[in-house]
């Protein structure tokens, strides 16, 4: 330990900044050779958890009682439902909706993000059931003209979905353009690179492993810094009126 007592993590009312320093690992129920480390839940007001994954090959994860997405970051893992078997590989996801059974084994040694939230179901809108796809497949686009800031949406932007998962890239040096203030809240999970993090009024230096939970309206910023890019992993809730986001 290089400096007993001291931590990057910081744990505000409005936002989290979780270093692997930090991490604490637990078994959720169903668990099978793998632990969780849970980021971040309803305990702290979140409307959402996320959770990393670390597994062993024939590691398994147990049901889901609300929707599932998983992104791999390392190794590789099987998906089953529906009588079909996907292998997900680093940077494949899935979507698993509500009540739909599936099983998650690991085929190797490997990591993958894990959120899950309850269903904010729409008058007249079908729920969303299952999409397996890989981030390689995805199309970028520029966030606010920036070619140096670039976005994938990994699930469609459509009203069937209440929630979104998107990757963004920054180049060294690029930044967001603005602090935002938004009624979503955030889970990011940062992927490669650094930079800095504004949160509320506090300015957090961040490197990939790092976990943020950002509330409602919290202030945000990020400036990549470093030679290589920052890349990090976004869930934000979405497609939803706020009088209705409520439910835990
Ligand atoms: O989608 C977002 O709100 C995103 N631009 N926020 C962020 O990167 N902190
Ligand atoms: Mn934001």
């Amino acid at each position: 330990m290089d400096n007993p007592g001291q931590t990057r993590s910081s744990h505000q009312p409005h936002h989290l900044l979780l270093t692997p320093d930090t991490f604490v690992r637990t078994t959720l129920p169903g668990m099978k050779n793998a632990s969780a480390i849970v980021h971040i839940g309803p305990a702290l007001g979140a409307r959402f958890t996320e959770y990393s994954v670390e597994f062993e090959s024939n590691g398994e994860l147990g049901p889901a009682s609300a929707q599932r997405f998983l992104y791999v970051i390392e190794g590789a893992i099987v998906l089953e439902t529906d009588g079909k078997r996907h292998e997900l590989c680093p940077r494949g996801y899935a979507y698993l909706g509500q009540g739909l059974a599936h099983r998650l084994v690991g085929k190797q040694k490997g990591r993958m993000a894990v959120i899950e939230k309850q269903y904010l179901p729409v008058d007249g809108v079908i729920a969303p059931r299952l999409l397996v796809s890989s981030e390689d497949a995805i199309k970028s686009h520029p966030l606010d003209e920036d070619l140096d800031l670039q976005v994938k949406c990994l699930l469609p932007d459509d009203c069937q979905f209440d929630f979104a998962v998107n990757t963004m890239v920054y180049q060294p040096g690029a930044a967001l353009s603005m602090v935002e203030m938004h009624v979503m809240e955030h889970g990011l999970l940062m992927i490669e690179g650094g930079g800095i993090y504004r949160l509320g009024d506090s300015w957090y230096p961040v490197k990939a492993g790092d976990f943020i939970w950002m509330g409602p309206w919290c202030p945000q910023w990020f400036g990549a810094i470093g030679k290589t890019p920052a890349k990090y992993l976004i869930y934000k809730d979405w497609n939803r009126h706020p009088l209705t986001s409520q439910a835990r």
